[in-house]
């Protein structure tokens, strides 16, 4: 395939070829599974693989849904246990293929898991591990100080943030926490799971996260402080990796970043003793460097672009919610007292005690605290298990209201709203694990079911699951490697009703129902790109819902 930088054709985006929305991965037997139609049907059925009828039923009304502006039907098809590949059928019309088993979740797993290796930055990727889509080393050259331009230092490796080719702190650190926590809570599921990486002996998920945290900590001062990110003036053109040749960058420290650093290599200290301790022991030593640097520098050192640079600026507005997440895994970590009050007292700022990132972030230093074995103030932990549940209930009544029983609100799809879906359903499994609301299961599935295919556009958001799915993100490794099957496990950042590219205008009708502004368009980075945070909420739900 030899296309041109984004001369598309845009009659060619297509819709899904079928009418009813499920599961594109499928069910496990004991779930809830719920087919919606969004048109007028008053019965349904479900065909197997020979088109022999094995189920029928009734629909239920749900009524109009505002966020996708569909009058919306839906079939419960919950008491359909046996083990099988089915379609659902009503009116003439039928949903993708399904799978009702006791793995569904195992690929999706893998593929969301495994996309992290192939955004890795500094390496090439053999074809051993990556097949089709190897390449050779990328970006391996030292980058030179934004304010000093006669210093270069090596901070080789790393992902790849996104679409684009920068290294972000504070959106690795905040993948990072979101695949530490999945472990931490799921390590079973993580045992079993086998990622065709090149290194061994500790869980491949934890070899994949180490290859992240080399690269933080080489983005560590030798203060403390943490630079912000890596990447060039410019985001390079839609070429492969190794053909981005333009100077690296490294840009000033923020707090943000020196915070968000500090919480994760606390954390992952605390998880790698098991297995890495000199690895362990660097992490340990790093956090502590960079919450002394934090503790000597108590104001806020935002970030801002240089003019004439345009990659990601992750710019936050104060660095209330990173302080309190790097205090919080200081404590569970140390067990010293000093953490636990500068925490405590960071609460007074009024952040939100459950966001799980990237910008705010208290939800992270609330769940190291919900989690660790140390000494726990019973004040404060109510407040923050009530601050989860609290949350919960309210993204309860969202789902409930949405004929696609997505726990969002219509304001709610912004850039990268699939996050903000497998954020909300990360609330739900920490209100199940934690808090013992049980119930709150259901309505985790319910956002995984929508990213996967029971959504207005019946599509399937991650590269390679579901017979409709996406396929062309904003990537530039997977436009520009000529291969028209996508590399799998890809999270779409998914509908923005505030879509903001150019391409996005383009292609979005004005008056677009905020869950239908999307479109698989390799060129609009506000609806199609990528990136590790967003599939790193994915790979922590999914385990969530794997664990047996
Ligand atoms: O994910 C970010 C989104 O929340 C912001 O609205 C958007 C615009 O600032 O930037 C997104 O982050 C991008 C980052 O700046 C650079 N790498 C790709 C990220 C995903 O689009
Ligand atoms: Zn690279």
């Amino acid at each position: 395939m030899n296309r041109k930088y984004f001369d598309r054709d845009i009659s060619k985006l297509t819709s899904s070829p079928f009418g009813i929305f499920v599961d594109q991965a499928g069910y496990t037997p004991d779930s809830i599974k719920t087919a919606v139609m969004p048109f007028e049907c008053s019965e349904f059925t479900v065909i197997d693989e020979d088109e022999k009828t094995v189920f029928s039923g009734k629909t239920k009304l749900f009524g109009y849904d505002e966020s996708s502006g569909d009058t919306v039907y839906s079939a419960d098809l919950s008491q359909l246990t046996a083990k099988g590949t089915y379609r659902v059928c009503a009116d003439g019309r039928t949903s993708a293929r399904f799978t009702i088993s006791d793995d569904v979740y195992n690929k999706v797993l893998h593929d969301t898991s495994k996309a992290f290796y192939f955004l890795r930055c500094g390496c090439g990727l053999d074809e051993k591990y990556a097949g089709a889509y190897h390449h050779l080393p990328c970006h391996c050259d030292p980058a030179v100080l934004w304010e000093d331009k006669s210093t270069f230092i090596d901070v080789k490796g790393g992902w790849h943030d996104a679409g684009d080719y920068g290294r972000y702190v504070t959106a690795g650190a905040c993948a990072c926490a979101h695949l530490l926590y999945a472990y931490k809570l799921f390590p079973k599921v993580f045992d079993r799971l086998k990622l065709n990486i090149p290194e061994k002996g500790m869980p491949d998920i934890l070899s994949e996260i180490k290859y992240e945290l080399e690269w933080l900590i080489k983005m560590q001062r030798s203060d403390g402080g943490v630079y912000h990110k890596v990447t060039t003036m410019l985001h390079a053109p839609f070429v492969m990796p190794e053909d981005d040749k333009e100077q690296l960058i490294i840009f000033p420290v923020s707090s943000m970043a020196t915070a968000d650093f500090a919480a994760a290599a606390a954390l992952a200290g605390s998880i790698y003793k098991n297995f890495d301790t000199d690895f362990a022991d660097r992490l340990i030593n790093a956090a502590e460097k960079s919450v002394t640097w934090l503790d000597s520098n108590p104001d806020f050192i935002g970030f801002e672009n240089p003019e004439g640079c345009n990659t990601g600026g992750y710019y936050e507005k104060d660095d209330y919610s990173n302080r309190y997440w790097a205090y919080a895994e200081m404590y569970s970590l140390t067990g010293e007292r000093k953490y636990h009050d500068k925490m405590k007292a960071l609460m007074s700022k009024g952040f939100p005690l459950t966001e799980l990132g990237y910008w705010e972030i208290g939800g992270l230093g609330s769940l190291a605290y919900i989690l660790t074995d140390r000494p726990k103030d019973e004040q404060l932990y109510k407040q923050i298990t009530d601050a989860f549940s609290g949350h919960g209930e309210h993204l309860k009544g969202l789902s409930d209201r949405c004929g696609y029983g997505t726990a969002m609100s219509k304001e709610y799809y912004g850039w990268g709203s699939n996050m903000l879906v497998m954020k909300n359903a990360m609330i739900f499994a920490i209100n199940d694990l934690i808090c013992g609301d049980k119930e709150s299961k259901k309505y985790a599935r319910r956002q995984l079911d929508y990213l996967l295919g029971t959504n207005a556009l019946g599509i399937s958001y991650v590269t390679g699951t579901g017979e409709y799915r996406t396929n062309n993100p904003h990537l530039r490794p997977a436009f520009a490697d000529g291969i028209d099957e996508c590399i799998p496990g890809m999270v779409a950042g998914g509908p923005n009703g505030r879509p903001a590219d150019p391409y996005a205008e383009e292609v979005i009708p004005k008056d677009t129902p905020p869950m239908k502004c999307y479109a698989d368009d390799a060129a609009s980075y506000s609806l199609n790109e990528i990136t590790i945070y967003w599939n790193s909420p994915a790979v922590f739900v999914i385990a969530y819902l794997s664990d047996k």
